[in-house]
């Protein structure tokens, strides 16, 4: 198994090698999606234009949708949800599909869209991630961290280092065998350094302080907290996540 990470969709590769690839925003769009399809979401289906969003999810009936978009931290003017995790109540979208659209988060999504195998991690199911590598051994793995509009974050790369972090353990192989590109040993460098303080390191970050400065505390908060859910979002079809023990069920 070799692992690369990218830090934003920008340096990823345009053409996807990975039979396995991974998309993270920590803060906050797959914190959302985890929780949003743990609150019973019927899938999450992401768009980087928030115009097509609006034409797609038109064709649903508004009692099966939710429209969630943010940009620059804030909610869209007419869109049901902004990007807070903590919006998705089992009764708000319980049954529902959650068509949304972030500044960065829903762009990792769909710059590796084309892997066989797609998944959206966070810190919150970090674990779940780990899961499914472990138990599936994918050879290529990537994991594109989102970034903010072309720029390294230190949230995605320290949920990147996490995932590492772990692997390396429950493979119990060295960090010179799973490594694939020397981000993999920056982030678990900055994983180990800061795994005890995770909510501190949010309040370093620059999209960290973004979303204090539109009092989203408690959004920071909840997607510091690792290994709280075991959903794994993993992509049905291009752009449409679901639950992976829903897909699991289908087959
Ligand atoms: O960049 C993104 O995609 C978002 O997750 C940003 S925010 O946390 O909703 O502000």
């Amino acid at each position: 198994m070799k692992l690369s990470i990218f830090h934003t969709p920008e340096l990823t590769p345009a053409v996807t090698t990975a039979d396995c690839a991974i998309a993270v925003d920590v803060l906050r769009a797959t914190s959302t999606m985890v929780t949003a399809l743990s609150a019973g979401a019927e899938a999450v289906q992401v768009f980087s234009d928030l115009d097509e969003l609006l034409q797609v999810s038109a064709a649903w009936l508004p009692d099966k949708r939710l429209r969630a978009g943010e940009r620059g931290g804030a909610k869209v003017e007419g869109f049901d949800f902004g990007n807070s995790p903590l919006d998705c109540t089992p009764e708000r979208v319980g049954g529902r599909r959650l068509f949304i659209s972030t500044t960065n988060g829903t762009r990792a999504l769909q710059c590796v869209q084309a892997a066989p195998t797609v998944l959206a991690a966070a810190l919150i199911n970090r674990n779940a991630v780990v899961d499914y590598l472990v138990e599936n051994q994918p050879k290529t793995i990537w994991i594109v961290c989102s970034g903010w509009e072309g720029s390294f974050s230190l949230e995605d790369t320290v949920c990147a280092g996490a995932i590492a972090h772990s692997l390396l353990t429950r493979l119990s192989c060295s960090l010179v065998d799973l490594a694939g590109n020397d981000e993999v040993t920056g982030a678990v460098a900055l994983y180990e350094q800061w795994q005890a303080d995770l909510l501190g390191l949010f309040h370093h970050a620059s999209h960290g302080q973004r979303l204090l400065r539109l009092a989203c505390h408690e959004d920071l908060d909840y997607c510091s907290r690792t290994d709280t859910s075991d959903i794994l979002p993993i992509q049905r079809e291009p752009g449409v996540l679901v639950n992976s023990k829903q897909l699991a069920l289908a087959h």
